[in-house]
């Protein structure tokens, strides 16, 4: 059970605007507004449903605010309980008084992301949806919001709804069977059932192998900066994001922290990550920075190494190329409006990739670096608006989870097992993907998830 008290937020930004919006929801909300709203026409008892009433907030007989309110009757609401908006000036002060008005009358604050839990909570939308909820509020590109959008309209609860009816009919088969040897047979049923799993399985893998391009989509693309010191690796952040945001200096080992910035770039956008130059070092400070640098690097989805062509490859660069072998990586020979020493067939000789000629002082070579990104990161997502993408963290353990129960079924196949042992790991399968759909997730996880939420959703 959970509580059915009704609550109250402010529903847009608290800073100063054109209009703010207070949200009241449970079965007090109408009650509530009989309070303290004084409607032009009509009374508070007897407007209908969906409709929009014009009027004033009144405390004490004095007049607060002009407001528009609209009032939502249950089942049709967002909480699927009794909603009021309350479209009032969009002033701090103002907003803050109204809603505690509405507080005073009866109703509790909101905890953050309280209304879609309610709405969760009493069926109108799964758990995926819910959290898609969020990941629209939070999208930073255009291809986030398109994901997140098709994730709120259903797309992943259907995939996951329809592989566990699927799953549901093997357990309740071998369930029937095991009740019933003398008319349902089970000859053979291993073989049958192993057809099955292996097209889950292959089903679910293939959802698990959407979720990198998911967390490049709803988080970017972490791109790492590396390179010896003095290499040019603050110049070039500069560069990307057209400001002055990083400190350049000719003194090998200025950047000694890791700095993070985002740029966008198309619908993708790029999580930049300047980085302290790989040298060995006796200087404290620098130390902790080159470690910070290595660890990042393991960590990147895409790496730029930066060569410095004005002096000689030496020791730090051959460190470096060991950093990015495993890992999608562009090489970038910088300075090339100075004297080059060392040339592109030089980088060929240590490192088989193509590098990219730039100045990251001069601005040349960076829309040639830009395009390649693109070319690195777009190609599998060209057809992302028809194709469901995994960027929640949550989904994709879940996922994993379920993969591994089938597995174990398989296994229990080959190994000529009683029937039981199926229907045990395919029950957790079933379970492990409800959890994606929020079923029997326990209340801490669920107040857990709903606690990322901002105040007023
Ligand atoms: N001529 C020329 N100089 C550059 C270029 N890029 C960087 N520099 C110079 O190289 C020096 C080092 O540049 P930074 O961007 O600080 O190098 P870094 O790789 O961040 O160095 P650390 O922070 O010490 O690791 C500065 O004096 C820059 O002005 C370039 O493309 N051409
Ligand atoms: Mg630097």
């Amino acid at each position: 059970m959970f509580k059915t008290d009704t609550i109250a937020a402010i529903s847009t930004a608290t800073s100063n605007s054109g209009i703010s919006i207070i949200r009241i929801s449970g079965t007090d909300s109408f009650n509530i507004l009989e309070k303290i709203f004084m409607p032009k026409k009509g009374n508070v008892k007897d407007f209908k449903t969906h409709t929009v009433h014009y009027g004033e907030i009144i405390s004490d007989n004095k007049k607060i605010d002009e407001v528009l309110v609209i009032v939502m009757k249950a089942p049709n609401t967002y909480t699927k309980e009794d909603v009021v908006e309350i479209d009032c000036h969009g002033g701090a002060l103002i907003t803050r008084k109204i809603l505690d008005l509405i507080l005073k009358n009866g109703a509790r604050t909101a905890d953050p992301g309280e209304f879609t839990k309610r709405a969760f909570l009493n069926g109108r939308i799964d758990l995926s949806q819910a959290e898609a909820v969020m990941d629209i509020i939070n999208a930073k590109n255009e291809i986030a919001l398109n994901t997140s959008v098709s994730q709120l309209s259903g797309n992943i609860s259907k995939i996951i709804k329809e592989l566990r009816a699927k799953i549901l009919e093997n357990i309740a088969f071998i369930e029937a069977a095991l009740d019933d040897p003398e008319h349902i047979s089970m000859e053979n049923y291993g073989e049958t059932l192993n057809e099955y799993v292996n097209n889950y399985m292959d089903e679910i893998k293939k959802l698990i192998d959407t979720s990198d391009d998911g967390k490049i989509i709803s988080e970017g693309i972490k791109t790492v900066i590396l390179g010896k010191p003095n290499a040019g690796k603050s110049s070039l952040m500069n560069t990307l994001l057209g400001e002055d945001r990083a400190i350049v200096t000719d003194i090998a080992g200025t950047t000694r922290d890791t700095l993070e910035e985002s740029i966008k770039l198309s619908d993708l956008h790029l999580n930049i990550i300047d980085t302290a130059g790989i040298r060995n070092t006796e200087d404290t400070v620098e130390k902790i920075g080159v470690k910070k640098s290595k660890e990042m690097a393991k960590s990147a989805d895409l790496i730029i190494y930066v060569v410095d062509s004005s002096v000689e490859l030496d020791e730090n660069d051959k460190e470096i190329i060991k950093l990015i072998e495993d890992k999608k990586s562009i090489v970038l020979l910088n300075k090339t409006d100075l004297e080059c020493i060392v040339t592109k067939d030089d980088i060929k000789e240590i490192i088989d990739k193509e590098p990219i000629e730039i100045s990251a002082k001069e601005n040349i070579g960076i829309i040639k670096l830009k395009e390649t990104i693109k070319e690195m990161f777009y190609s599998g997502m060209l057809n992302y608006n028809d194709e469901i993408y995994i960027t929640n963290a949550r989904h994709k353990e879940s996922l994993i989870n379920a993969l591994e129960s089938l597995k174990l079924v398989k296994e229990s196949i080959d190994n000529n097992m009683s029937e039981d042992f199926f229907s045990i790991d395919l029950m957790n399968a079933y379970e492990e993907l409800g959890f994606i759909l929020g079923e029997q997730l326990s209340d801490d996880l669920v107040d857990e998830i709903f606690a990322k939420f901002c105040m007023g959703k």
